[in-house]
């Protein structure tokens, strides 16, 4: 599939004449509310970031893809660009359908044009695709616990781009690039791919890269979606500006890339070096650990450091791009140069900060030395990254009803407020139900409702820096932990067990409710006729049978300190 990159690459809008008529058409259809990472999709399918994709994938390119990484027509592709929706909607639809796709606004962006419905085989997709069945992989934990049962797939025809606000003359797609390197007259440039602020050993290697390729260089970072956690796009991309001009202006162009990352490791390596190639790239810098996931459930690696290399090395020629493989870049102090391991001087002394590393020092607002970064993209991610110690942050309580949660965290709000500096704000389970969940009653989905409530609240209060006390019951596991998901992407997340036993609850009996449960008069009544799945390990356990309620807050107290949160 050698693709010339200076022609365009096909896209699959219509004309800006049909697209009207065809927008107001599509509001007579079936509407699908695309969640974020699907609007991403969607934009890199439509302006033909995706090509060969013609849509989403039906059931028999799925199973290629799955399987070995081929299209039914053979072609590669490593990544299954996927439809997830609810099995209320997959009811409401069959093949041979017509469907709106719309971004979260209710903007109609495209039409589906159904071929294929299926429900998915989710643990053989994530033993193929991401190397395990494990939700400690963030696209694993998504397959599982976000997408939807059910895939529909089919050709799309694009009505209009998703509309960014942010950065708008940074974005580019393929065809802009394209056309941007025929205008400058770029016969040979290399992407460098990113989902982190750039440092100092980024730059050389960026730098190296073009050398060796004698190529321009694109910085192409990824402003969609990347690993929960990251460092946000907005301070990325104002890091990526604070370091333009330490690269010559006539060879280096930084565009910004709306692509949703799954940390697929070498697949997704693959992937990156084909969209990369639709964009009118020749190469493509593959480091160390290529969109590498993190640890398993096991605590090791999912993949090794240069399996990635390794595939794209496989498959480079297949693509048309060429790989720039990149050993891991490391500071070498005797001579104040970085270099790459496995380069570097005998006995000389290595210097290196990891992500963590630096996470850490940023949160304890320690010094962040010069070799390691620039002090404009330092003071950029403090600014964005205060300390610990004036972030917000959310302590969930959980326990049976009547297990003593309210009143510890109604104690810990008064000594919070007590110490001052960061508003706090208690979400009580009864409380939460009167205000935000009058609606809902017992039942497991209403109770995932109830609480996701409380955790969209909470991520708000911890992301403007707040602190959040949350006592809800949230008997289910996977339920506490997407609201762990949603808070850890602004702050820190205290799950404190309120450990007190069903025996004691119903001894205590303190609202009634345990005798009307045992009478039947009270259904679906946690700890007797519902489940609690208790926490396996959460940052706190208190045992409240033998303890009084101040010392319970203060042992909370204690492990907020032990977690920079607060200061003694
Ligand atoms: S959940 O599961 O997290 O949504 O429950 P939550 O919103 O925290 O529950 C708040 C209070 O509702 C009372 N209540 C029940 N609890 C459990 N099961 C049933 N069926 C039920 N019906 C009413 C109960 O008193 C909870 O109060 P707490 O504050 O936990 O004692």
């Amino acid at each position: 599939m050698a693709l010339s990159s200076h022609a365009p690459i096909p896209e699959l809008y219509v004309s800006a004449e049909s697209a009207q008529k065809l927008k107001i058409e599509a509001g007579n259809l079936l509407s699908w509310d695309l969640t974020p990472r699907q609007t991403c999709d969607l934009e890199l399918l439509m302006n033909g970031g995706f090509y060969p994709l013609k849509g989403f994938l039906g059931e028999a390119d799925y199973d290629g893809v799955v399987e070995n990484m081929r299209l039914a027509d053979g072609s590669l592709w490593p990544m299954p660009i996927t439809l997830d929706v609810s099995e209320a909607f997959a009811e409401k639809v069959e093949p041979g359908t017509d469907i709106a796709l719309r971004d979260q606004e209710g903007v109609i962006l495209a039409i589906l044009s159904i071929s294929d419905k299926w429900v998915p085989n989710k643990s053989n997709e994530a033993e193929k695709v991401f190397g395990a069945d494990d939700v400690a992989h963030p696209a694993v934990n998504y397959l599982h616990n976000t997408a939807g049962k059910v895939y529909l797939g089919g050709p799309v025809t694009g009505i209009q781009q998703p509309v960014h606000y942010d950065f708008k003359a940074r974005r580019d797609t393929p065809n802009e690039l394209r056309a941007f390197f025929r205008k400058v007259g770029w016969q040979k440039i290399v992407a460098f791919q990113t989902r982190n602020p750039l440092h100092r050993a980024h730059q050389e290697l960026t730098f190296r890269a073009a050398r060796e390729a004698q190529a321009n260089l694109l910085i192409h970072p990824v402003v969609g979606m990347t690993k929960p956690g990251d460092v946000d796009h907005f301070t990325r991309v104002r890091c990526y500006e604070a370091v333009l001009d330490k690269y010559p202006q006539s060879t280096t162009h930084l565009s910004l890339l709306n692509l949703a990352m799954r940390m697929a490791g070498p697949r997704e390596a693959l992937w990156h070096a084909m969209i990369r190639r639709n964009h009118g790239l020749t190469h493509f810098i593959v480091g160390r650990d290529h969109a590498g996931p993190g640890k398993n459930s096991q605590g090791q690696d999912f993949y090794g450091p240069y399996d990635a290399q390794e595939l794209v090395r496989k498959h480079q020629d297949e693509i048309g791009i060429r790989m720039v493989d990149f050993k891991q870049m490391v500071y070498v102090q005797e001579k104040a140069q970085y270099f790459p391991e496995g380069e570097v001087p005998e006995g000389a002394t290595v210097l290196n900060i990891s992500g963590t590393e630096l996470r850490r020092r940023l949160r304890e607002g320690l010094e962040i030395p010069e070799w390691f970064s620039f002090p404009e993209v330092v003071a950029e991610l403090r600014r964005t990254s205060p300390p610990r110690a004036k972030q917000g942050f959310t302590v969930f309580f959980t326990g049976l009803s009547g297990s003593g949660k309210s009143t510890i965290a109604n104690a810990l709000m008064v000594k919070l407020m007590e110490m001052g500096g960061r508003p706090v704000t208690l979400l009580d389970g009864d409380v939460v139900r009167k205000h935000l969940s009058s609606e809902l009653g017992f039942s497991k989905e209403h109770r995932d409702i109830n609480i996701k409530r409380i955790g969209y609240v909470a991520s708000e209060i911890t992301k403007n820096g707040g602190i959040a006390i949350c006592a809800p019951i949230a008997p289910y596991t996977a339920t506490r932990r997407a609201v762990r998901e949603m808070i850890e992407a602004y702050g820190a997340f205290i799950e404190v067990h309120v450990a007190t036993s069903v025996e004691e609850c119903e001894r205590r009996d303190r609202k009634g409710l345990y005798k009307l449960a045992r009478e039947g008069k009270i259904k679906e009544f946690t700890g007797i006729s519902d489940p609690y799945e208790a926490p396996v390990k959460p940052e706190l356990r208190v045992e409240t049978e033998g303890t009084d309620v101040d010392s319970c807050a203060h042992q909370v107290l204690l492990t907020l300190e032990s977690m920079g949160l607060i200061k003694a």
